[in-house]
Order: C-alpha cells, then structure tokens, then sequence
C-alpha cells in the first residue's frame, strides 16, 4: 500500500528530530557562618523555613559553624527565593547578621 498520489507527489509524513525535553534548572540555597548570630537562632530558622528536624538543624548549623557554609536544601527557582527571603526577612527582624542565599546547580 502507498500513500502516494497518481500524480508521483509523495506525501508520506515528515518525521521531525525528536526535541529534546530540559528539566528547569534547580538552585541550592546555602547558609553562611558569621561570628554574632546565635546558635540556637539558626537551628530555629532551618527548622522553621526547611522543615528540618532538631537533630539534623543543629548538624547543618555545625557545619556552617565550622566550615563557613553548607547546602540547607535543593529547590526550583521560585522557592529557593522564598525561602533565602524568609529566612532574611526574619534574621533582619531579629537584629542577626545571618545570610542566606541562592546559587544555581551545575
Ligand atoms: N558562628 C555562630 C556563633 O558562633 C553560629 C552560626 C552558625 C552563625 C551558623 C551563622 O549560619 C550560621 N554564634
């Protein structure tokens, strides 16, 4: 069977390169050490705004602690901004230098 017309015009379907499908770009936010914020004020922000539980706040603050920063948590772009916001937010409110901030994930 032949799809082609009388005339000889072929007109079976062109079948296009498949377009490949790119997952949205994820973003890290990180936590950075300072030598005035308390430590119980960071567990409190990582359990707060990342869900964290107590035992794993107080590893990640340690950890920022001793290494100057650390991952909290992965997210799309619009709620790792949530979430660097809140935690500023809530720093500022609180009169703590802490900083928190976003970096795309190569
Ligand atoms: N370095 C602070 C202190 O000794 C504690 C601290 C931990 C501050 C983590 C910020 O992201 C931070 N009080």
């Amino acid at each position: 069977m032949s799809n082609a017309p009388d005339d000889g015009r072929d007109t079976s379907t062109l079948v296009e390169p498949k377009a490949k499908t790119r997952r949205p770009p994820l973003y890290k936010v990180l936590l950075l050490n300072d030598d005035y914020t308390p430590m119980e004020f960071v567990v409190h922000v990582l359990e707060r705004f990342f869900h964290l539980s107590h035992a794993h706040a107080f590893e990640i603050m340690l950890t920022v602690h001793k290494k100057g920063v650390a991952v909290v948590g992965v997210f799309s772009h619009e709620i790792a901004e949530t979430k660097v916001g809140q935690v500023m937010d809530f720093a500022r409110r609180h009169q703590h230098p802490l900083q928190c901030t976003m970096e795309k994930e190569e």
